[in-house]
């Protein structure tokens, strides 16, 4: 199993730091990767200091700690940066995984990583290029649409041998994939209702009313530097959970 990147860590002394007492996530709210890391957060306990990000006006304080300054950033409390999403998922469920969310058997594992990093990939190059044709200077998006659904109609297999993505039980996948499918599924969803995908609909639906989702989905008014820190998720871990299951 792929542990996560090696972190780089903040020089406390440069940064000015003082210990933090939780770890600092640098959020947008509808950014599917920014959704995967604090599903993961909430279901591993793990309280963060939330800062909503303007994509538009990033704070200085972010693009201090990774210069991608993409979102989501987890700064630990040591001042080590995670800036890829799977990674803070990794981290989060490494420390504390109470639905084995990360599976503990290699091939199982090394499936989960092949997944993720197709809708990653392929999968989110045809999403991007179908949510936003004009930025890529199309007037067309149904090629993409098609190539997107590739993917999709893989998902509806699994979906209807098992009720998730990798088997019997919730994994990564489901919670790392979800966001970006219902990307998709959101583009048009006349549409997608009315593909022939009755597993990958009802996945999807589940996912969406989920208590663990609208938690995920809390909002935050943008950050300000100098503010009374905003602490996610609002309610202690062990009522968060206690609320979702
Ligand atoms: N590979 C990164 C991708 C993160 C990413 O691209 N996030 C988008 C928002 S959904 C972003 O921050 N874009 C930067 C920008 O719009 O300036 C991850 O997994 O965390």
């Amino acid at each position: 199993m792929r542990a996560c990147r090696c972190p780089r860590k903040l020089d406390p002394v440069a940064f000015n730091m003082t210990p933090l007492p939780h770890p600092v996530l640098y959020s947008f709210r509808r950014c599917p990767y920014a959704m995967r890391a604090r599903l993961a957060l909430l279901a591993s306990g793990q309280v963060c200091e939330l800062r909503e990000v303007v994509l538009t006006n990033k704070p200085q304080a972010l693009m201090d700690a990774s210069t991608k300054a993409t979102v989501p950033v987890l700064v630990l409390t040591d001042g080590a940066v995670l800036d890829q999403s799977l990674d803070i998922m990794l981290w989060a469920l490494g420390c504390h995984d109470p639905w084995q969310w990360l599976p503990t058997e290699g091939d199982l594992a090394e499936q989960m990583l092949q997944l993720v990093a197709q809708c990653d990939g392929d999968f989110k190059v045809q999403l991007d290029l179908y949510k936003y044709p004009g930025r890529f200077g199309l007037t067309d998006s149904t090629l993409a649409r098609e190539q997107g659904s590739v993917f999709l109609s893989d998902l509806n297999a699994r979906l209807t041998a098992n009720p998730h993505l990798l088997g019997k039980s919730e994994s990564l996948a489901d919670v790392a994939i979800a966001p970006f499918v219902r990307q998709f599924a959101h583009t048009d969803a006349t549409w997608f209702a009315a593909q022939a995908w009755p597993a990958l609909q009802a996945w999807l639906g589940a996912f969406e009313a989920s208590r663990l989702f609208q938690l995920a989905m809390t909002k935050f008014a943008p950050w300000q530097p100098g503010q009374t820190p905003a602490l996610f998720p609002m309610t202690p871990p062990m009522q968060t959970l206690n609320a979702i299951i």
